[in-house]
């Protein structure tokens, strides 16, 4: 029998699709540069499905029934292109190429259209839930033609992850928009994460609970409209005792947070296309401060109170927290989601969001009830500018608003570090402002580069005469 799709990369990742493919009764072959993988993931899951496995490209091309299905799981970036390389020669027209590593978009968009020339469908494909996920039911996220979603989406929406029955897979749209969109998930990941993070450090340091507790906490809040995969995991991690020392797991983890980069590429890619994405980028240069050891380790000394535990910071400020926790949440997602937007209006993709938050609530890492909320907002007769003016969320922000503005409050008082709380009470504020001080920022710019600046009277372009007798002229 010839195989319905192709994986070539064995490490985790790809050995998990094939397995989940073939789990699913898809005949796959299997081919990796070094063959060791290759030999060990059919010596130890062959008896799950049918796996072909290929010692050679060549092998491997012939082993599949055309048009042909070749899915590439390796390191991202020059590995991709060698391995692009390397396959696309054996191919014929209508085939199909799909990268399922974590590619820039960019790169995506100059593979896909050299490829293109050549007859061969590329796509990249967003792929999400990590090695447990690839397994068990990713969300996954293709881009490229229409045409090669037709011959592709079955097999994916078949071993994708299902929430009430809907696969988490659909097609994005055209060349790099399955990269683009996984980016931007994983930015609103890095930003959801630093979220709860400042939530776990406010209740520790400012109100004094122990890890032990704090599991709880998350536990409960898992039960409401915070319920997710991180908050879960959140709980996990804290209840956890460190076997060496019996103490809290958390407490003997070195508190430098690393980065692979995804997130650092949504905040350059939001900076280019000039989208306020703050609660993303707040959460990259957090990791990046915490690994700072040479700033932090200068700046120990500086004055400023060190949090005490007020342990009479009852019940109450945890719901505060709880609160200021969605609240801030809901304006990162709805910046992320601004971003795909415009993602999708700079690169004509046509990117639906609705469906996006529909392939979300599964398989991958930001999975949360709240994604059913987005995607319900987006389903509204007349789709909101902003998440933040869809119904829901206005009566949720109405909500939690005093609580939000107490916690920032608090934590300033107190000198603990928000700064994702922070930013996202002031980009809602900075919203909702009927007048914002950029009118200054236009007179000092008129005045020290003669940039002009525009009246809220008049049409037109206009600049004082600054250095001369300070009359007003037309531009
Ligand atoms: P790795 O990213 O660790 O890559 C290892 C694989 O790349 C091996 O199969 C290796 O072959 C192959 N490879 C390399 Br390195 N250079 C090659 C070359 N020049 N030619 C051919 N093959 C080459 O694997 P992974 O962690 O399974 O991730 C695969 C992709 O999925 C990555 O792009 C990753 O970013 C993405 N991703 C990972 C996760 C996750 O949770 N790990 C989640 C979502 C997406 P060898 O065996 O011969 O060395």
């Amino acid at each position: 029998t010839q195989a319905q799709i192709g994986v070539t990369g064995l490490a985790v990742m790809g050995a998990n699709l094939a397995r989940n493919l073939a789990r699913h009764g898809h005949v796959v072959a299997v081919h990796n540069r070094s063959l060791s993988r290759t030999t060990k993931l059919v010596e130890e899951h062959g008896d799950e499905g049918t796996f072909v496995a290929c010692e050679t490209p060549e092998e491997f091309v012939a082993a599949l029934e055309r048009p042909r299905r070749v899915l590439i799981m390796v390191k991202a970036g020059a590995p991709t292109d060698a391995v692009i390389e390397e396959f696309a020669p054996l191919l014929e027209p209508g085939d199909m190429l799909v990268d399922g590593g974590n590619a820039h978009f960019l790169d995506t968009r100059r593979r896909e259209a050299a490829l293109r020339e050549r007859g061969i469908h590329f796509v990249g494909a967003g792929v999400s839930g990590g090695e447990e996920g690839a397994l068990l039911g990713p969300s996954i996220m293709p881009g490229g033609s229409k045409e090669s979603y037709a011959a592709l989406g079955p097999l994916f929406e078949d071993i994708a992850a299902k929430v009430d029955g809907v696969p988490c897979c659909t097609h994005i749209g055209p060349d790099g928009a399955g990269h683009f969109v996984k980016m931007v998930h994983n930015g609103i990941e890095y930003a959801d994460m630093q979220l709860i993070a400042e939530a776990y450090d406010l209740l520790r340091q400012g109100a004094g609970l122990e890890p032990s507790r704090l599991a709880d906490v998350f536990d409960e809040w898992n039960r409401g409209e915070l319920s997710s995969y991180l908050i879960e995991i959140t709980a996990e991690v804290l209840r956890q005792v460190d076997a060496s020392t019996g103490g809290p797991l958390v407490d003997v983890i070195a508190d430098r947070a690393e980065q692979k980069g995804t997130g650092r590429w949504t905040v350059q890619i939001a900076l280019d296309l000039g989208v306020p994405v703050s609660g993303i980028a707040e959460a990259v240069f957090a990791r990046s401060v915490s690994g700072h050891a040479d700033l932090r380790e200068a700046a120990r000394g500086l004055p400023g109170p060190t949090p005490v535990p007020d342990r009479t910071l009852g019940d109450d400020f945890v719901e505060d927290v709880r609160r200021a926790l969605y609240a801030s949440k809901i304006i990162a997602y709805a910046q992320g989601f601004d971003q795909i937007r415009a993602g999708s209006a700079e690169y004509g993709w046509d990117v639906d969001p609705g469906a996006l938050a529909t392939i979300w609530r599964g398989g991958c890492i930001i999975r949360a009830v709240f994604l059913d909320r987005i995607r319900e907002a987006y389903e509204e007769s007349t789709p909101p500018v902003t998440l933040l003016t869809a119904p829901i969320f206005v009566e949720a922000l109405g909500l939690a608003q005093d609580s939000w503005r107490r916690v920032v409050a608090k934590a300033a008082e107190l000198g603990i570090p928000v700064p994702g709380f922070s930013t996202a009470l002031a980009y809602y504020d900075s919203l909702r402002a009927e007048r914002l001080p950029a009118a200054l920022i236009q007179g000092q710019r008129d005045f020290f580069g003669a940039h002009t600046y525009q009246r809220t009277d008049r049409e037109g372009a206009f600049h004082t005469l600054w250095s001369g007798d300070r009359s007003e002229v037309g531009a």
